[in-house]
């Protein structure tokens, strides 16, 4: 007869866990996560990155200077490989730069093209008359629209990188030289080179900071959700083995 018993238990359980595990999968990239961007190329560029996820919705901050004044800067999000940056010393083949490409093994492929309007894919990725100019050097942009799954999973495995693209780098005042692109043959390697980049680490979690204790992380509805479902399956379960622990004890006491 305790067998009986125990159907009901599980059966909870499995009416809870699916809740559980849908709940923690939505989140699981949720929060903000910033970037210091560094260097490449010897652009002298810096700056930071900022980018508030919350389920597609992604709000980018980006703030850079030393930029090369009045020319188009591509900006992405590059996923999927090391959520690192290159340094200038992984120029492969020895021409001078550290192209896109040679920093890809490093950040990846471009996951989201961080234009100003329209198209967001990677599609857009050089699409020059939709990014920042950088008019006095300096980039600020601002902009909120949905990414997409592999770039959230990105988030989430803390391999998503910013990189800002286009540097002068023979100090000409604008993109030319004789070496071209590794990305598009007709323009110079000096308009798409990485010119900064940052791996996005998660600097607080969930959307609502509301000064959470032991992680310092605030906490989030999802988090708080998952705990109070956590606690009533536990007090389910336990009613239930109460209840066939006061079960046995009356099949007890009738045998007896
Ligand atoms: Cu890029």
């Amino acid at each position: 007869m305790r067998k009986a018993f125990a159907i009901p238990t599980v059966a909870i359980a499995a009416a809870a866990f699916p809740l559980l595990t849908m709940t923690a999968a939505s989140a699981a990239h949720d929060g903000s996560y910033q970037a210091d961007l560094g260097a490449l190329n010897q652009s002298g560029v810096s700056g930071t990155g900022m980018v508030t996820l919350e389920g597609d919705q992604a709000t980018v901050m980006i703030e850079a200077t030393g930029l090369l004044a009045g020319s188009p800067h591509a900006q992405h999000f590059h996923i999927g490989a090391m959520g690192t940056c290159p340094t200038d010393g992984d120029d492969a083949n020895g021409d001078g730069f550290v192209s896109t490409t040679e920093g890809s093994e490093e950040y990846g492929a471009i996951g989201t093209s961080l234009t100003t309007t329209g198209d967001t894919s990677p599609d857009s990725g050089l699409a020059i008359d939709r990014f920042p100019t950088a008019d006095d050097g300096t980039v600020s942009y601002e902009r909120t629209f949905s990414i997409t799954q592999d770039v959230q999973e990105s988030f989430a495995a803390g391999t998503a990188v910013l990189v800002l693209h286009g540097v002068d780098k023979n100090g000409s005042g604008a993109y030319d030289g004789d070496i071209m692109s590794d990305l598009d043959p007709s323009l110079p390697m000096e308009a798409t080179a990485p010119a900064a980049c940052g791996p996005l680490k998660l600097a607080q979690m969930g959307t609502a900071p509301s000064g959470g204790a032991e992680t310092g992380a605030g906490s989030t509805s999802g988090t708080e959700q998952q705990a109070a479902m956590g606690i009533g399956a536990l007090a389910l379960t336990g009613a239930a083995a109460a209840g066939a622990v006061a079960y046995r004890r009356r099949q007890a006491a009738d045998q007896a």
